[in-house]
């Protein structure tokens, strides 16, 4: 028997992420892919969120969100570390997975979501998911989902005509990042995987690699990234070394990092701002493209604790190897105060059951779960 039932979805960008890591760390589980009545009957309750991946272990604890879970994982089964033991470099892998998870994550949901041929087609597959077993016909829940996706996620997350195409164009760019990287490796910090390679798949895996549309450009213009995927996919056939995993010191890094900068790292502190004030809304330019009225995110201002948290508490020599790595602009950044200094961190894994009152499940129900439950 497995320890692990996850609640996932096929298409789902977190849910690729964790099931990534649970198979180069080796670790069984079993899947369960949900319907809009498992998300609201058992994610939600036992997780406060209605999201995937959720994890239930077999003695009733559900754990939830890939960020905690997968350094929880990392701590419970040690074999395969994902996480650089190196203090300089665990940190460095840190603020990279961050930066997937929430700057990567509006491209990814851009290029699903912004052409109608590959909508149609991801809102089929999400609407035959999600009504398996319940009382909803397939068609009907895929066109809500369809319309409810470009809704949240492209009009409501400063998405216009007048930056369509600078949005498009930074799915080929992070190809390029990649193709550079892979050019001299076999995963993104040497030849086994790490943390970095598992949050690089958030994007790559389920959105650009299996949706019709960004899985041709990926195949004709990035080859190495085409391979690399499908071998994150299938590492817990490889024997690993005990090698440590490279320090980020190739300049093939520095696109990535330059973009942390200029564009995740000020979003992050304006939309720290917004979260403080109580405002619901704000615009700002960040790399170069202006986005209009984008949503004050409260769990985003948590990543911005948590990041400035973990850079805090690294003991002074790797923290300047840190400090040398990223350069001031950067470094500056992590150590300005977040406007939104008192949030919680995301620190644990370990969900708590919720109560869910029937007029919140009926709301749920309706009008689906909010960007920023919690
Ligand atoms: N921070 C969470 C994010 C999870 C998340 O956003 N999952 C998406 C699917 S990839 C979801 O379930 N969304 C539900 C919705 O939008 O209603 C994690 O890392 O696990």
């Amino acid at each position: 028997m497995t320890r692990y039932r996850v609640y996932l979805s096929d298409v789902s960008y977190f849910s690729g992420k964790l099931e990534a890591a649970l198979r180069a760390k080796r670790i069984a589980y079993e899947r369960v892919s949900v319907s809009s009545d498992t998300l609201l009957r058992e994610v939600l309750p036992n997780t406060g969120w209605m999201k995937v991946p959720a994890v239930r272990r077999d003695d009733g604890q559900w754990l939830f969100d890939s960020t905690p879970l997968l350094r929880w994982l990392d701590a419970e089964h040690p074999q395969r570390p994902l996480l650089p033991a190196d203090p300089c470099t665990a940190f460095l892998s840190t603020l990279v997975e961050d930066y997937c998870d929430e700057w990567q994550w509006r491209p990814a949901m851009f290029w699903r979501w912004a052409w109608p041929d590959n909508a149609r087609y991801l809102g089929s597959r999400l609407g035959e998911e999600l009504s398996r077993g319940t009382i909803h016909p397939a068609a009907g829940m895929a066109v809500y989902f369809r319309k409810r996706q470009q809704r949240i996620f492209l009009r409501g997350d400063g998405v216009r005509a007048q930056n369509f195409d600078a949005i498009a164009a930074l799915y080929p760019q992070a190809l390029q990042w990649l193709e550079g990287l892979l050019a001299n490796r076999r995963y993104l910090l040497g030849d086994r995987p790490s943390l970095v390679d598992i949050a690089w798949c958030g994007p790559m895996l389920r959105h650009y690699a299996q949706d019709p549309r960004p899985a041709a450009l990926m195949a004709a213009q990035a080859p190495r990234v085409w391979a690399w995927v499908s071998r994150v996919w299938n590492s817990g056939e490889e024997e690993w070394g005990d090698g440590a995993p490279d320090d980020f010191s190739d300049a093939a890094w520095d696109p990535v990092f330059a973009d942390i900068g200029k564009a995740y790292l000020p979003y992050l502190h304006d939309n720290a701002a917004s979260v403080a004030a109580g405002q619901k809304r704000f615009s700002g330019h960040y790399g170069d493209i202006a986005y209009p009225d984008l949503p004050a995110v409260r769990y985003r201002a948590r990543c911005l604790l948590t990041l400035q948290r973990a850079y805090e508490s690294l003991d002074p020599v790797p923290r300047q190897r840190v400090d040398q790595r990223l350069g001031n602009a950067i470094v500056g950044q992590l150590r300005r105060r977040s406007a939104a200094p008192d949030l919680p961190l995301i620190d644990t894994a370990l969900a708590q059951a919720r109560q869910v009152t029937a007029l919140q499940r009926l709301r749920f129900y309706f009008a689906g779960t909010p960007w920023d439950s919690e």
